[in-house]
This record gives C-alpha cells, sequence and structure tokens, in this order.
C-alpha cells in the first residue's frame, strides 16, 4: 500500500523515495489531504513517537523531517483553493527559542484552503519580532506554536508585547503544540487553542468570514 510505503521512507529518512511515493499516491488518485493525513504525518508521528522511546536519536528525526518536507512540497500546492477569494491575514510562527517547525508547516499548510494570505514567520519568533510584523502587517489573526515546556511561556511574552504596544486589540490569537492546551490558553489571554492542524483549519473554514467582520466592525 502506497500510504505504507511513504510512512517507512519517512522513517528511514530517505527524502528522494518519500518524494517519488508521494508523486505516485497522487497520481493513482488519493486526495493531496490523504496523501498528507494517512502518508506524510502519519510517517512523521511513528518517527515521534520512535523518537519519544528513545530508539531513534535526532540526526535519524532531522532525516525523517526532511524526508517529510519532500512529500509537503508537492502536495502544498494543491491544498492551496486557488479559486477562493484572499479573505484574510493571518501571521503565523513558533516562538523564539523553539526550533520545532513541523507541526507549524502542518498548519500552515491545511489553513491555506482558507484562502487567507498566510505570514510565516518561521521558528525561533521573538516577541518583538512578532509584534513588529502585526504593526506592519494589520492580520486578522496571530498563530503561535510551541513544543517546549520551556517556550510555551513565550506565548504570554508575546501577547503582553501586543498589549503594552496597543496592538491586541481586534487581533484574534491562536496557539498551539504539543505541551499548550486550553487551559494554558486561557490563562494567558490568547482566543483560542487548538489540537491538531485540522482542528484549527475547520475552525477558520467556518469563522475566518465572521472573525474578518468583527475586526473591522
Ligand atoms: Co524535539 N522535543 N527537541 N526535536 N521533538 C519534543 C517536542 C519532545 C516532546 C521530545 C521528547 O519526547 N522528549 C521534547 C520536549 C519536552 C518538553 O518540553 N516537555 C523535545 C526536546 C526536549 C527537544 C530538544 C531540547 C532536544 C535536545 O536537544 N536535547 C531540542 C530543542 C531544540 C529547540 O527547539 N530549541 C529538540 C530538537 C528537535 C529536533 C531539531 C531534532 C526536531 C525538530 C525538527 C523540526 O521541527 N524541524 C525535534 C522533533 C521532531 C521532536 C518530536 C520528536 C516530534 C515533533 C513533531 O514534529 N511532531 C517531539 C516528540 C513528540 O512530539 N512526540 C519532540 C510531529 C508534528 C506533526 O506534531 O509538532 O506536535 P506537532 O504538531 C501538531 C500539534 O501539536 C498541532 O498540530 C500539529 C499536527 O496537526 N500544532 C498546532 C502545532 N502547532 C500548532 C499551532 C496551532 C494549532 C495546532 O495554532 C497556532
Amino acid at each position: 500500500m502506497v500510504f505504507q510505503a511513504i510512512i517507512n521512507s519517512i522513517i528511514s529518512g530517505e527524502a528522494e523515495t518519500c518524494m517519488i511515493l508521494t508523486k505516485r499516491a497522487l497520481t493513482q488518485g488519493f486526495s493531496a489531504e490523504s496523501v498528507l493525513e494517512k502518508g506524510l504525518i502519519a510517517g512523521m508521528d511513528r518517527v515521534a513517537e520512535k523518537f519519544r522511546e528513545q530508539r531513534v536519536m535526532v540526526p535519524e528525526v532531522l532525516m525523517a523531517s526532511r524526508s517529510m518536507h519532500a512529500g509537503l512540497s508537492l502536495v502544498e500546492p494543491l491544498l492551496k483553493d486557488t479559486d477562493k477569494k484572499v479573505t484574510g491575514k493571518i501571521v503565523m510562527g513558533t516562538v523564539a527559542g523553539d526550533l520545532h517547525d513541523i507541526g507549524l508547516s502542518l498548519v500552515k499548510m491545511l489553513v491555506m484552503s482558507t484562502g487567507a494570505e498566510i505570514i510565516n514567520l518561521g521558528v525561533d519568533v521573538t516577541p518583538k519580532k512578532f509584534a513588529s510584523v502585526v504593526r506592519k502587517e494589520k492580520p486578522h489573526i496571530l498563530m503561535m506554536s510551541a513544543l517546549l515546556t520551556t517556550t510555551m511561556t513565550v506565548m504570554k511574552e508575546v501577547i503582553d508585547e501586543l498589549e503594552l504596544l496597543g496592538l491586541r486589540k481586534n487581533l484574534v490569537v491562536i496557539v498551539g503544540g504539543a505541551p499548550v492546551d486550553s487551559g494554558f490558553a486561557k490563562m494567558i489571554g490568547a482566543d483560542y487553542y487548538f489540537e491538531d492542524a485540522f482542528e484549527a483549519r475547520a475552525f477558520l473554514e467556518e469563522n475566518l468570514m465572521k472573525l474578518i467582520a468583527k475586526k473591522n466592525r
């Protein structure tokens, strides 16, 4: 089965094979979304599990991540809904001190289907950087990711910085990442928390227009 082969290519860190298999799955008629979920995300989840159990080390994880991104490069253009009018602007990034970008790449990829313009600042984004981009770009939504218990607190620093500069009002703040939960989101003054990229996409598909209308009021 092609999905299992994609998973195996990620586990063994074979980027080129992953790309070939992703292409094969797409030409066989599987949707970009199913290739993403059942192949690429499933593969990375398996590696994450092994890492947690200390059955693989950092270099293997990096090779797996490179392989997953090779597959993502083919899936990404297919997920963007070019027929949808751009309806909003979203700034996103992983907070300062944190270099994990796999989850955020998936969030970006799925949220792209809402038609919103997305500015991805990447990893290790400081509160000052977030604030200066918010000031310049005036997005409707700010999405922050953190994967470490030591960096999730930076999300609060970003919100504090936005408040200090008068940029928090009318900005919807969404947070996510493995150590984050809805209680933490509430505690730091974020508006929403989503457990995974699919949940974030589903919410925005349904509510993006309402959020934009609220901001423009
Ligand atoms: Co790191 N790492 N890592 N790591 N790493 C974790 C997070 C860890 C849990 C591993 C463990 O089990 N011990 C642990 C954190 C422990 C903790 O804080 N409690 C950990 C650690 C400790 C570290 C280092 C400190 C290790 C070291 O050097 N000693 C170091 C820190 C570097 C740094 O950031 N400063 C480090 C380094 C790395 C690598 C570079 C090797 C690599 C990152 C590569 C990269 O991202 N380019 C890496 C990886 C890959 C992991 C694990 C194995 C997998 C993370 C991942 O990509 N998962 C992870 C263990 C694990 O999670 N089981 C681990 C797949 C991805 C699809 O899931 O990112 O959770 P995830 O995203 C999900 C959701 O969380 C959600 O949607 C996604 C799926 O749909 N989501 C959002 C994420 N952001 C969202 C935002 C939203 C909404 C949903 O809205 C805004």
